[in-house]
């Protein structure tokens, strides 16, 4: 008896070592209903906890942030519990205040609304293989969601909503759907994302020195005055792929941009070999296509009814299949009413179902989805 005690104790023991050595003490699920116990939460974050926050709007008074890393094998999360609405205010916040900024890596924050902030609404600094799904970053006081500094790779931005941001102090040229900015580092993907009615840009890649990759995206309204601002300062970019003297090789497929005050598409004078495929510009203020001094590669991209007109291209430009080449007919839209484009989006989060922009071609121009 006494040997197989001592066997059994010896067991227990190796087995709570194992548990203790594969996953922390403090890693855990933790459920919140308060702005407190969120606040705590984050904080409190270490490798492999899982946070739930359960339906309703919360006002935290100070920014919720955290510099404590998960690991690729146990990231940590931050989700809505189950299929509840969970809003986070910044209404409640000192001005200038962003509501969540990470410095940290290996994050999963899905299913929240970020509301009304005074300033960015999310921020993720130097952030490496965090994955942000089905978030919306709106109506606040710069651009909705922010990747910046050097050391931000392998981050993934699916299915976000980032729409009505507005910097109010400086008329709002500021203020972008999307900000990629001030930093580098590779393997970032944006997809499935709905940028628009933001007073500045839908994307912006400006001093960004690392390749990007957009696809499934759609980008559109942005740049207009919808603030009675009478000194008004947006750019209206749907798609602003460089900046401040980088050059980079973006790149942009299947996605569209329409209704934009600036242009579509454009360099924003990045020298660089920026590839556009599949995508369809229409109807912005200037031109669909701006890429003056670059060495972009344009193929197959579809360009209607821009102010400006189709494409302004310099002599390094690559151009191929676009219907402004030589020999390439304009398919004809299947519809031009955008209605659709504001619906919700499907159970599974992604882009919501349209014809708008479609042509049912497999050649040229955005799928629309
Ligand atoms: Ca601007
Ligand atoms: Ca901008």
């Amino acid at each position: 008896m006494r040997s197989l005690r001592n066997a059994l104790t010896v067991s227990a023991v190796a087995a709570l070592g194992l548990a203790l050595l594969s996953a922390p003490a403090s890693a855990a699920t933790v459920v919140v209903s308060t702005v407190t116990d969120l606040t705590n939460a984050i904080k409190n974050a270490t490798a492999g906890t899982v946070i739930q926050v359960r339906g309703g709007t919360y006002y935290p008074t100070a920014t919720l942030q955290s510099t404590a890393n998960g690991t690729s094998g146990s990231p940590i999360t931050l989700t809505a519990y189950g299929s509840e609405v969970v809003k986070i205010s910044g209404t409640s916040l000192p001005s200038g205040s962003w509501i969540f900024k990470l410095t940290a890596d290996y994050w999963n924050v899905s299913n929240i609304t970020f509301q009304n902030s005074p300033d960015s609404a999310v921020v993720c600094q130097s952030c490496i293989g965090t994955n942000w799904n089905n978030i919306k970053t709106i109506n606040g006081g710069d651009s909705g969601f922010t990747l910046t500094g050097d050391g931000t790779s392998n981050n993934t931005v699916k299915n976000i909503d980032a729409y009505g941001n507005y910097d109010a102090a400086e008329h709002g040229e500021n203020a972008d759907g999307i900000a990629i900015k001030f930093g580098s580092g590779t393997g970032n993907l944006v997809t499935g994302a709905r940028l628009y009615n933001n007073s500045d840009d839908g994307i912006d890649f400006w001093s960004f020195s690392s390749p990007v990759t957009v696809e499934h995206t759609w980008s559109f309204g942005n740049g207009k005055n919808r603030w009675s601002d009478s000194a008004f300062a947006g750019d209206g970019n749907g798609y602003k792929l460089g900046g401040d003297g980088e050059t980079v090789a973006h790149v942009v497929n299947n996605s569209a941009a329409w209704d934009n005050a600036g242009n579509g598409f454009t360099e924003n004078s990045n020298k660089g070999a920026i590839v556009i495929n599949r995508t369809t510009a229409y109807a912005n203020g200037n031109w669909g296509y701006y890429f003056a001094t670059s060495s972009a590669k344009l193929g197959k991209n579809l360009a209607v009814s821009n102010g400006s007109g189709s494409v302004s291209k310099g002599s390094s430009v690559t151009s191929a299949g676009n219907n402004w080449d030589s020999g390439i007919s304009t398919p004809s839209f299947v519809s031009t009413d955008a209605t659709t484009c504001y619906n919700a989006r499907s159970s599974s989060g992604t882009l919501p179902a349209t014809t708008f922009l479609t042509t049912g071609s497999s050649t040229i121009g955005a799928t629309m989805n």
